[in-house]
């Protein structure tokens, strides 16, 4: 069992970067809308509580983040490549900057602008989810310092503009590469969610030539699926994933043990619990079991994820 089922919803921009992805590999996919606010009761009975947008299922493995999505469609769909010159290393190291710093800077200048206008529940889940517990505080600090914001954006906006020049199609040359997706989807948030946004960029002529590239490779193929069709599939199958822990484990990690495993980031967010299944540089993976969802395994990055021996 093979089909992808994609939790997410149209609004979200991580999800708009796998979208991207799944239109360079022309690739077919199951679309379940989530909730835009917790509790998702569906999506947590499958990850063991990670309520982040988007999530990945193949039967009953589940892949949350998208760095690790990306990572397991480049593994199992390997043509036409996500990484089409021989900078691959180089390119998941560039995509921990967009994923992290540049993709903060968009969310705390977009929420930030829309100020008093955010539905108070949005502005509570968000605020406390990117800001930290003082979010009200952080949310105020945005608002005053919108300009210092943008000038953030500017200049990665500008490298990438400078980049673009020489009249490439594409971040890496004439063929799409997961980098483009890796970006586009902060220029996409910044376009579509700032009412600055469109103005902005509309000073990086190149930029506006690529997003339209980009956004001619659509999204693949979907098909709608539902929560609750989804979890009968996760409880139909069995995780397929392979087993093991790679030499030079650094946190001591073995097949079996039990840990906890939550985003490295003050987001409040609820660990979720398993044991482990699979660890390398890349992936911690960690099996769970309940009567709504049998036996799944729940796929994680390692960069970027904090994972706590119980
Ligand atoms: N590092 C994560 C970030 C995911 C993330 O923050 N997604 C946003 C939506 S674009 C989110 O989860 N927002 C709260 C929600 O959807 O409940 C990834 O790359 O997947």
């Amino acid at each position: 069992m093979t089909e992808i089922v994609f939790h997410n919803y149209p609004q979200s921009p991580v999800a708009e970067k796998v979208r991207v992805a799944f239109g360079i590999n022309n690739l077919s996919w199951r679309d379940v809308e989530i909730p835009r606010l917790p509790p998702k009761p569906l999506l947590t009975a499958l990850t063991g509580g990670y309520r982040r947008t988007p999530v990945m299922q193949i039967g009953a493995d589940i892949y949350c983040d998208s760095q690790c999505i990306l990572h397991e469609l480049d593994r199992r769909y390997p043509t036409p490549t996500f990484m089409p010159t021989d900078e691959r290393g180089l390119m998941w190291c560039l995509s921990r900057y967009t994923d992290g710093e540049m993709f903060t800077l968009t969310v705390k200048l977009i929420l930030g602008s829309a100020g008093d206008s955010l539905p108070e529940d949005f502005a509570e889940d968000r605020g406390r989810l990117y800001l930290g517990e003082d979010w009200v505080e952080g949310l105020k600090n945005a608002n005053a310092r919108l300009p210092h914001l943008v000038a953030q954006l500017r200049a990665p906006l500008t490298w990438v503009n400078t980049h673009l020049k020489d009249g490439r199609s594409f971040l890496l040359g004439s063929n799409p590469a997961a980098i483009d997706a890796q970006i586009y989807y902060a220029v996409w948030f910044i376009r579509g969610r700032w009412s600055g946004g469109p103005a902005m960029l509309s000073e990086f002529s190149d930029l506006l030539r690529w997003e339209e590239n980009v956004k001619a490779l659509g999204h693949g193929t979907s098909l709608a699926m539902s929560g609750e069709e989804a979890i009968a599939l996760a409880k139909a199958n069995m995780p397929s994933s392979e087993v093991g822990v790679a030499p030079n484990e650094p946190q001591g990690l073995s097949v079996g043990m039990t840990v906890s495993v939550s985003p490295d980031l003050d987001g409040g967010e609820q660990p979720v619990e398993g044991k482990v299944r699979f660890a390398n540089a890349y992936t911690i993976a960690i099996e769970r079991s309940s009567e709504e969802t049998g036996d799944v395994c729940v796929h994680f990055p390692r960069a970027g994820y904090c994972v706590t021996p119980r």
